[in-house]
């Protein structure tokens, strides 16, 4: 199980847009490229219909072809890119991002790998990530230690870490609502404290590298935006959430607190429930709008090609199927109804912060106690914080 988790911190995530997430990442999880294209041609027609009338074969070919383009020249790790790149930057502020911190699944249904250590560290997850001095991140898993172990007494119950869990993810929402204001400035420049689709469309054409004046002019006079495939996709899917997150009485206008829910479904009850929709529409293949087991492992699909890409497949097959018999399908009927999987994933859930509690304390719990001692963290800092402390025992020495 310690294995599985340590080569699960390896793997990286590669997060795009909403639905387009979902067919890169499945082709990327089992190292090899292959298109599920029955399920996505399904999802991206009903889509379409919706917005725009009828698609040929052709279009979805383009599609598939622009998804392998775009899978073969994105970076291995886009979080690690993310503050490098300056436009990224820029289309980040605006854009929902990808990928939601201290949720259990993406949005595309994959299980967040980084889960355990975004509620274990909280806002302060990225500097762990960009400080490889083993010494200094020793000294803060100290000093983490200190904070969780609430009562002092050198260990860390389930209690005690589903209050940190709880407390951690408060910070994750608490960095949404900050950067949430800087967004909605971006998108409202004239302060009138309110968007419309427009506005905002104009804005992520923008970011996307189109003219903003020639885009607005032409969004005025109804004319064709002429936009490629993709960008015409991610724009459809954003058109399905933007409407979503404007509270009754709809005026296609959204406020500071809609625009939030617009970029962060996961701490707004009615955008959780829209967001699970998503995901049970994705995988569900028999319509029935519940998951069985083969539904929700049914997701990677990919051809495989040599035996390290397979054992990847094995294990994502078994952790996948762990989590849907284990933790998603609480009445173990065997099927995910879309309220399990909206308790599942939302993230102030005290029940799910005290299994996920009690699931860290397992992988680390060397003495058998049910809970943790300074050394068994340290031990297993990779673990906890993504970042392999050596020499640990050495070190606590000197420390002490
Ligand atoms: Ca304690
Ligand atoms: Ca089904
Ligand atoms: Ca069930
Ligand atoms: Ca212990």
């Amino acid at each position: 199980m310690v294995t599985e988790e340590f080569k699960q911190l390896g793997s990286s995530h590669k997060r795009l847009p909403w639905q387009l997430q979902y067919t890169t990442q499945a082709a990327e999880q089992c190292g090899s490229f292959s298109v599920p294209i029955g399920e996505f041609c399904v999802t991206a027609m009903a889509r379409r219909r919706v917005w725009s009338g009828c698609v040929g074969p052709v279009y979805l070919a383009l599609v598939a072809v622009l998804l392998r383009a775009d899978v073969q020249a994105r970076p291995a790790n886009m979080s690690a890119h993310k503050d490098k790149n300056p436009n990224s930057k820029e289309e980040n502020e605006i854009l929902p991002p990808d990928h939601l911190n201290g949720v259990k699944l993406e949005m595309d249904g994959h299980i967040n790998k980084d889960f355990h250590q975004e509620v274990f560290l909280g806002k302060d997850m990225e500097e762990f990530e960009e400080d490889s001095e083993p010494r200094r991140n020793r000294r803060k898993l100290m000093e983490i230690f200190n904070k969780v172990d609430f009562n002092r007494d050198k260990s860390v119950s389930a209690k005690e870490m589903q209050r940190w869990i709880m407390e951690k993810t408060e910070e994750h929402f608490q960095e949404a609502v900050k950067e949430n204001k800087l967004s909605f400035r971006a998108v409202d420049p004239d302060g009138d404290a309110h968007v419309t689709w427009d506005e905002y469309r104009v804005k992520f054409l923008a970011s996307k590298g189109f003219n903003d004046k020639e885009m607005a002019e032409k969004i005025k006079n109804n004319e064709d935006l002429k936009l490629d495939e993709e960008t015409q996709e991610v724009l459809e899917s954003l058109k399905d959430r933007w409407f979503q997150a404007d509270n009754p009485p709809g005026d296609q206008l959204l406020n500071e607190e809609e625009f939030l829910s617009f970029l962060h479904p996961e701490h707004s009850r009615g955008m959780l429930k829209y967001m699970v929709k998503e995901i049970v529409r994705d995988l569900d293949q028999d319509g029935d709008q519940r998951l069985t087991l083969p539904e929700f492992i049914s997701l990677p699909m990919g051809t495989v090609e040599n035996q390290q890409a397979q054992d990847i497949d094995d294990d994502w097959v078994r952790e996948r199927k762990k989590e849907f018999q284990e933790v998603i399908d609480a009445n173990h009927d065997n099927f995910i109804t879309m309220e399990e999987l909206e308790e599942y994933m939302d993230p102030m859930n005290e029940y799910n912060a005290l299994n996920e509690a009690k699931q860290m304390i397992a992988v680390a719990d060397e003495n058998q106690n049910r809970s943790l001692e300074l050394e068994e963290i340290l031990k297993y800092s990779e673990y906890f914080t993504g970042s392999k402390l050596m020499d640990y025992a050495r070190n606590v020495h000197e420390e002490f």
